[in-house]
């Protein structure tokens, strides 16, 4: 294994309280603090059966007190507070996804923003049977985004992504009832279900949480992705590093944090022009060090290399170095703690979204038009600050992994396709690694997901899950803070080959890739989806018999779970290290770990032992593998 060692949990850990000890020192809150404030949480909340609906409550549900004012049962308010949080991360993802839109629909050849892969965007205008022949690739542009704006409003029909979907699958959806129509549409009519008077009943409740989720991950979402590889190219496989120890103390830190690439990617530009490097250099610094927090992070990681400084809980932790001269923040994700932290540093926390506003900000307003100024301002704003550093609070945690990072559904296919056959063609297929699958070389895949939660301890899970996996020769997909933890980890680092099982490795070998692929942000579950139903399409399979399942043990934000039911939707089954606050009904519990299946072929697994849910994912691998006689 040579010298190569993966970083643990427990180095993650000295470092932050090394940083907390500096918090302290100048009187900082941080989030280790307010969870204690917090804890005990309500129980009410936490079992999902408290009703604030309407003005006659709020309503809590007791063995004394079955129902609510309205008559409310449990399963009834729990159901309602189920599909509310689902509608909330569908109506998340989804607005990313439109404001890529309109910034692919303002694209132009002399404009801050171009194509970068105009051969995706033909390939997407002949999918939705649009004429690309003798036309501008600006003006397929413009046509394409204006196309996909209309999905979230239209009338009449279903998601056109859809489609990509093996027959089986739309069939299933159909039948369901839970084909997405407009995007808005599900999102309202979601709100529109859990108003008081409407549906209490927890299987409609499930159904339109499942075609919520659907509205997400194929329908925004995949505007998100798909539109993002168009803008700013589609990931291949890029070196980079990850964890605090990128941030340079002799160089300008600019911390980019948040989901949308069209401002982080604008913000690279300026901090890699040489005008800017010159004057970082007049100051005193020796350049300009950008590295990212959050799905932003994954999104420059994946296309430009830039470092990833950690993931959701670790966002206090670049303020804490005393050495990031800016945190500049879009939306989603966004601790409103930044404000008041930044205050005790010299720290910028520039906000730039009418979206994400929060006080103790400098709020500096981002749009397509005004990009490449505003870019620059911001830029030069935390040159400008790296005078104000504070040399005695300067302490970077010297800890840093290798990671290989940028695996799109094209660059796997290109990849393991390469392995095998020298003239890979646009697509290229994934026979190889059905081949891999089928033969046992390997067991399965994992996608691993989500977040991080106070509630588990930071990365343990995801760390731990992983190791094991490879080490069952079970391939892992990462997106999102789950990649992050990853590639903090060294598990992106493809020398970490050697802790997987001897048909993993060999893979690993012979692809030259790492274990734990990065498949980018959180909207890029969508990628997820598109290699599935593509396994699906090339195996003769449905997806719900692949030995694929989904796993999300540290999620948090209303986003996962969304995610969450479009995975079980698609028929993956999905794995929760977090209770989706329905414990306090058995019938919600029940659809959503039973009853699904009928419908979707695929269902959850909530299990908070973390040990317990590795297992029970690789059981249910090796079933499916049984299932299906490989
Ligand atoms: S940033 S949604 S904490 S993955 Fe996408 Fe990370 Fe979860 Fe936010």
């Amino acid at each position: 294994m040579g010298d190569f060692k993966l970083t643990t949990v427990e180095e993650f850990e000295a470092a932050t309280n090394r940083l907390l000890e500096t918090g302290a020192k100048v009187g900082a809150d941080a989030w280790q603090l307010r969870v204690k404030n917090q804890t005990p949480h309500c129980k009410f909340g936490e079992q999902g059966i408290c009703c604030r609906i309407c003005s006659m409550g709020p309503c809590r549900i007791t063995p004394k007190a079955p129902r609510g004012i309205c008559g409310c049962d449990a399963h009834g308010i729990v159901g309602r507070n189920y599909l509310k949080f689902t509608a909330g991360g569908a109506a998340t993802h989804s607005d990313h996804g439109r404001e890529i839109c309109h910034t692919l629909y303002h694209a132009a050849a002399d404009g801050a923003y171009k194509v970068k892969d105009p051969e995706k965007l033909i390939r997407i205008a002949k999918e939705w049977n649009i004429e690309t022949e003798g036309k501008d690739i600006y003006d397929l542009a413009h046509e394409v985004a204006e196309t996909a704006l209309m999905e979230y409003g239209k009338p009449f029909g279903y998601q056109r992504w859809l489609k990509r979907a093996p027959q089986h699958t739309q069939d299933l959806w159909e039948k369901a009832e839970i084909a997405p129509r407009a995007i808005d549409r599900e999102v309202a009519c979601s709100l529109h279900m859990t108003h008081m008077g409407c549906s209490s009943k927890p299987e409609a409740l499930v159904r339109q949480s499942l075609r919520a989720g659907l509205c997400d991950g194929w329908g925004g979402s995949m505007c998100g992705t798909e539109f993002s590889d168009v803008l700013f190219g589609t990931p291949k496989p890029i070196d980079t590093e990850a964890n605090l120890g990128v941030m340079n103390a002799e160089n300008v830190n600019i911390v980019v944090h948040g989901h949308d690439p069209s401002l982080s990617e604008m913000v690279c530009e300026y901090a890699d022009d040489p005008e800017m490097i010159a004057y970082a250099k007049s100051v005193g610094a020796k350049g300009i060090t950008v590295s990212g927090v959050c799905c932003t992070s994954n999104e420059v990681a994946m296309r430009r290399g830039i470092p990833m400084a950690g993931n959701f809980l670790q966002q206090e932790n670049v303020v804490l170095t005393g050495a990031c001269e800016a945190i500049v923040v879009d939306v989603q994700c966004i601790f409103p703690a930044l404000g008041p932290l930044s205050k005790c540093f010299h720290t910028k926390f520039i906000t730039t979204s009418p979206i994400a506003q929060m006080p103790d900000s400098e709020y500096i307003r981002f749009d397509v038009g005004t990009a490449a100024e505003k870019a620059k301002q911001i830029v030069k704003l935390a040159i400008d600050n790296f005078k104000n550093r504070k040399p005695e609070l300067v302490y970077i945690p010297d800890m840093k992994q290798k990671a290989t990072v940028g695996y799109s559904v094209e660059a796997i296919v290109k990849t393991l396709d390469g392995v095998t056959n020298s003239q890979v063609d646009e697509m290229g297929t994934t026979k190889p690694l059905i081949e891999c699958i089928t033969s046992g070389v390997i067991r399965g895949a994992v996608a691993m997901v989500g977040c991080n939660n106070p509630k588990i301890r930071p990365d343990y899970a995801h760390i731990e899950l992983m190791k094991k996996l490879i080490a069952n020769d079970i391939i892992v997909v990462a997106s999102g803070c789950a990649a992050q933890a990853a590639a903090k980890a060294g598990l992106m680092d493809k020398r970490a080959k050697d802790f997987c099982g001897a048909g993993l490795k060999r893979v690993c070998e012979l692809a030259d890739i790492p274990p734990v692929l990065h498949m980018g942000s959180c909207v890029d579950i969508s990628r997820m989806m598109i290699l599935v139903a593509t396994l699906a399409k090339d195996s003769g399979l449905n997806i719900s018999q692949l030995p694929v399942v989904g796993c999300a043990p540290e999620w948090m934000s209303e986003k996962a779970v969304s995610i969450g039911n479009y995975v079980v939707a698609t028929g993956i089954d999905t794995f929760l290290g977090v209770d989706p606050y329905v414990s306090g009904s058995d019938q919600m519990a029940y659809w959503l770990t039973e009853g699904v299946r009928d419908w979707v072929e695929a269902a959850y697994t909530v299990e908070t032992d973390i040990e317990k849910l590795v297992d029970k994912m690789i059981d249910r691998i090796e079933e499916k593998r049984a299932a299906i006689g490989i």
